[in-house]
């Protein structure tokens, strides 16, 4: 049936089972927008572009769903790039349709013109300017396999205004061709069975696990692995949900936030078995000084990702949860008592803790007293910052997809978007985001879209009156020299107000929990709850950025 390029658009967003879009409209994207007036589809007006990228990036995480963002040229379009950068580091499948000038006008300076394919190629896993109505259809299908399969990763569709309104013949193609992308999911049954030879001999075994497991929906495969074996597993940033926190087995997060036993157990270990991780500078520290007794098996679908940081005794390329189904098939139980023994009394005698003082509320106890309340079920997403830090200490995850973070760029300003995003593909989770003052005011207009289209979120704001993490490096590595760190902020109850969401002031530990049960009884308007916290509070234990990983800072006094 002929169409225009505008509807073809829609047409295949529907064929692909697309029913959510965040976007921003402009002129080059008008057409597309005149057809989503009564599309039906649920379209999120954000109030800005960055907004729109990370709320599509929180419904990816959150849902597994490929989530879809639409901009206009220029302006629209560079508005995403950080959101774009942010869903790259971290593999997250997204696809963003941005609008471009006229296509004769390409080269042009025409008015709104910017080259978006060349500013995105390099944080881009794909991206494609579109300039014939027939490859269009095959494009967007394209887009949608290439952003969910393999390593995932955002791709972008740059799509000319004139292309919109031209007619052509759409038909819906299920087969899907790209020369040159093959991703291997199947792990190779020779290094599959090493691998499992080498587990079974290793006396110190430790599971070091990331956003793969999340990503490949692996973790009963990795907990059937632990179990069978009694291995430690250690969860990244990036995995954290991906193995039960409350697991006798789980170690937590490890490297420069990381807790004391998961450090140790990997600089002690005598192999290192990585699924889904990829030995980031957060978590290895000095990389010569990491896991220097261990061998190391390392299991990604990225085969760019293996050797990259260090060097490894048994590659498997393919899907982690593929890959961990063929191990358990084949491994044996091992005897790993001893280790097991280790863990538990480090885990014991190194606990993660903070200190109640005269200074204030405690901005761990907040994250505690949430954990509670939310009865561990909530989705939780973060900003920047200490915030990020003590909501990955201090909540417990046990599910995958619930703790949702800007790991990789780090990007203040993603976490109350993207909780919008996972609340619209979630409705029926309660949502948090664990805000910093700082932070928060970097997308604090999206309130508009949280009030308007009723999405009840809650943003907890831990509100030290500073930069916090970056006040923290000030305090410990330059000399107390408070460079551009303190916040003068404005009244964040009057915001909420003036948006028209619920805001709450909390600022002794008594009113903690009354707060945060008002905000869970809000069923249409979003909830900002001011905690006043104190602003001298640091995240330990801490690895100085360049150390070895068991140079830690606090935690084992
Ligand atoms: C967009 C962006 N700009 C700057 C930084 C550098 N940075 C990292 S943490 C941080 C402080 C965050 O402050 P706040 O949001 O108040 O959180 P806190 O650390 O106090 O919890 C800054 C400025 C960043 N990560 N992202």
């Amino acid at each position: 049936m002929k169409m225009t390029g505008a509807n073809i658009v829609i047409e295949a967003l529907k064929r692909e089972g697309v029913k959510d879009i965040f976007g921003y409209p402009g002129g080059s994207v008008l057409p597309l927008f005149d057809v989503l007036y009564d599309a039906p589809v649920n379209f999120i007006l954000t109030r800005h572009e960055q907004g729109a990228v990370h709320a599509a990036d929180g419904y990816a995480r959150s849902t597994g769903r490929v989530g879809v963002c639409i901009a206009t040229s220029g302006p629209g379009a560079t508005n995403l790039v950080t959101g774009i950068a942010t869903a790259y580091m971290d593999s997250i499948p997204i696809v963003c349709i941005t609008g471009q000038v006229k296509t004769h006008l390409i080269g042009n300076d025409a008015f709104q013109e910017a080259d978006t394919t060349g500013i995105t190629r390099p944080i881009t896993k794909y991206n494609y300017l579109v300039k014939d109505i027939k490859d269009l259809g095959r494009i967007i299908r394209e887009a949608f396999y290439c952003a969910s399969t393999g390593r995932p990763g955002p791709v972008v569709i740059d799509l000319p205004v004139d292309i919109t309104l031209k007619q052509y013949d759409y038909k819906y193609q299920e087969k899907v061709s790209i020369r040159g992308y093959k991703p291997v999911l199947k792990g190779h049954p020779l290094q599959i069975k090493k691998a499992a030879e080498m587990i079974e001999k290793s006396k110190r075994p430790v599971l070091y696990t990331g956003g793969g497991i999340i990503i490949s929906e692996a973790d009963r495969e990795l907990k059937k692995l632990s179990d069978k074996c009694q291995i430690p597993v250690t969860t990244t940033l990036m995995g954290l949900g991906g193995f039960p926190e409350d697991a006798e087995l789980s170690l937590g997060m490890p490297g420069m936030h990381g807790t004391v036993y998961a450090n140790l157990a990997i600089q002690k270990s005598d192999l290192l078995i990585a699924v889904g991780s990829r030995f980031d500078d957060r978590v290895t520290g000095k990389i010569e000084a990491f896991a220097p007794e261990a061998k190391i098996i390392h299991i990604d679908i990225d085969p760019s990702a293996i050797s990259k940081n260090v060097d490894v005794e048994i590659p498997i390329v393919g899907d982690a949860r593929k890959i961990l189904i063929e191990l358990n098939k084949i491994i044996k139980k091992s005897d790993s008592a001893d280790w097991v023994k280790q863990i538990k009394s480090w885990k014991k005698d190194f606990p993660l803790k903070y200190e109640e003082t005269a200074a204030g509320l405690k901005p761990q106890y907040v994250i505690e007293q949430i954990y509670k309340l939310t009865k561990g079920d909530a989705i939780i997403t973060t900003e920047v910052g200490q915030n990020q830090m003590w909501a990955a200490h201090w909540y417990q995850y046990t599910k995958p997809r619930t703790y949702i973070s800007s790991g990789g760029l780090g990007t203040m300003g993603y976490g109350f978007p993207a909780a919008i995003g996972a609340k619209i593909g979630n409705p029926d989770k309660v949502v948090v985001d664990i805000a910093g003052d700082g932070s928060i005011q970097m997308n604090i207009q999206e309130l508009a879209t949280a009030v308007s289209y009723e999405v009840p979120v809650i943003i907890a704001i831990l509100n030290n009156g500073c930069l916090g993490m970056v006040r923290q490096w000030q305090e410990m590595f330059y000399k107390e020299r408070y460079s551009y760190t303190c916040l003068d902020n404005p009244d964040f109850i009057k915001i909420a107000d003036a948006y028209g969401a619920i805001g709450i002031r909390v600022k002794k530990q008594s009113e903690v929990g009354p707060a945060i049960k008002k905000a869970l009884k809000s069923k249409k308007k979003p909830v900002v709850i001011d905690f006043i916290v104190d602003g001298f509070e640091n995240v330990f234990p801490m690895v100085p950025a360049g150390e070895a990983i068991d140079r830690m800072i606090g935690g084992m006094a």
